[in-house]
């Protein structure tokens, strides 16, 4: 039997992996059985270091702690797991912070439109204070946040039907955008036309031509194959986009406390590697897309940014994060509103 691509992308549904773990042999041993849920293909770094670090993680505890995972929208889609973990249903689970937002507001903050400069200023801020005041937040709900975030990338905007090189290029595009507030007002703000739609069906969306385009890493462009359905990327770098590595915190006060230092050591190291790979890889796949036969161009990002100023996109976002919020932002990426 064949199995198709898009099969294997998960997004067909029916047809699950094999988890990466291997979970089960373990698990009957194990004190401790966790899920790790996640959007994304099995060949990308995220899970390439996930799968290191939970056999470290079994290494380190004895065995005690045996984390399984479910990457590619096994469990649902990113609004499904988010409940999944709420509830407990799974105790690990990696989100954007932007979709992180509809639970937790101000967590969308590191994902406002042109604010770092490049990754390594987005990372600084993610480990600093701006970091910090996202995680405090996190932590006064039913979830805990991990200290390191999991790199993205900067974000590009791909279509089927036109390169985008200015801003006016975008007046009426339909453009699918994950679900949040931040990414709808963001692309509202250019007057494109933005769907909300899950991670999961974005290939069959862009395939059928539900939308022309929407906007990914090329790390995600290239692993989820979606430079399949789609023809031009602009190179917009148009926010910064980073996974917070969340646990439900019952789950995690459950662990005793030298286990929860060994796991969140391990889980904390493996997010350093997938930053390197994640880097490495963005930087590399211009050049493999555009032999795939994508169409690349790079707009002037000053104008993108002045039309969002001129549209009051990020005074807008400064009242909705509130003064301290947007304090802290600015002390990062200089004077945005
Ligand atoms: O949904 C997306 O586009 C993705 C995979 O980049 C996120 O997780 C935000």
């Amino acid at each position: 039997m064949k199995i198709t691509r898009r099969a294997l992308l998960g997004t067909a549904g029916a047809l699950t992996l094999p988890t990466l773990s291997g979970g089960n042999a373990f698990a009957q041993k194990a004190e401790f059985n966790y899920k790790f849920a996640n959007n994304l293909p099995v060949s990308h770094p995220m899970n390439v270091r996930a799968k290191e670090m939970v056999d470290a993680i079994r290494k380190d505890t004895q065995g005690r702690v045996n984390i399984e995972i479910f990457p590619n929208n096994q469990l649902g889609s990113d609004s499904d797991m988010l409940s999944q973990i709420r509830a407990g249903g799974i105790e690990f689970f990696t989100l954007s912070g932007l979709i992180l937002s509809t639970l937790i507001p101000v967590a969308s903050i590191t994902g406002i439109g042109f604010a770092f400069k490049d990754t390594e200023s987005a990372l600084k801020a993610a480990d600093g204070e701006l970091g910090a005041f996202v995680r405090a937040s996190i932590a006064k709900s039913s979830l805990i946040s991990m200290d390191r975030i999991w790199d993205s990338g900067f974000r590009q905007i791909t279509s089927s039907t036109k390169a985008i090189a200015t801003p006016e290029d975008l007046k009426g595009m339909k453009i699918r955008v994950p679900s949040s507030p931040l990414w709808t007002s963001m692309f509202k703000a250019f007057d494109a036309a933005p769907t909300s739609i899950n991670f999961g069906e974005v290939y069959s969306a862009l395939q059928t031509k539900v939308v022309e385009g929407q906007e990914n890493p090329l790390s995600i462009i290239s692993t989820a194959k979606l430079y399949e359905v789609q023809k031009y990327c602009a190179m917009t770098n148009h926010m910064w986009d980073g996974f917070w590595f969340l646990a439900n915190k019952k789950a995690w006060e459950r662990l005793p406390a030298d286990l929860r230092t060994i796991v969140a050591k391990n889980i904390n190291e493996a997010a350093l590697k997938e930053r390197a790979d994640v880097a490495a890889l963005n930087a590399g796949l211009q050049k493999e897309l555009s032999d795939k036969g994508m169409v690349f161009n790079q707009p002037r990002i000053d104008a993108f940014r002045d039309y969002l100023r001129k549209a009051n996109f990020y005074s807008e976002w400064k009242g909705k994060y509130g003064d301290e919020a947007w304090a802290i932002l600015e002390r990062a990426t200089g004077k945005l509103a």
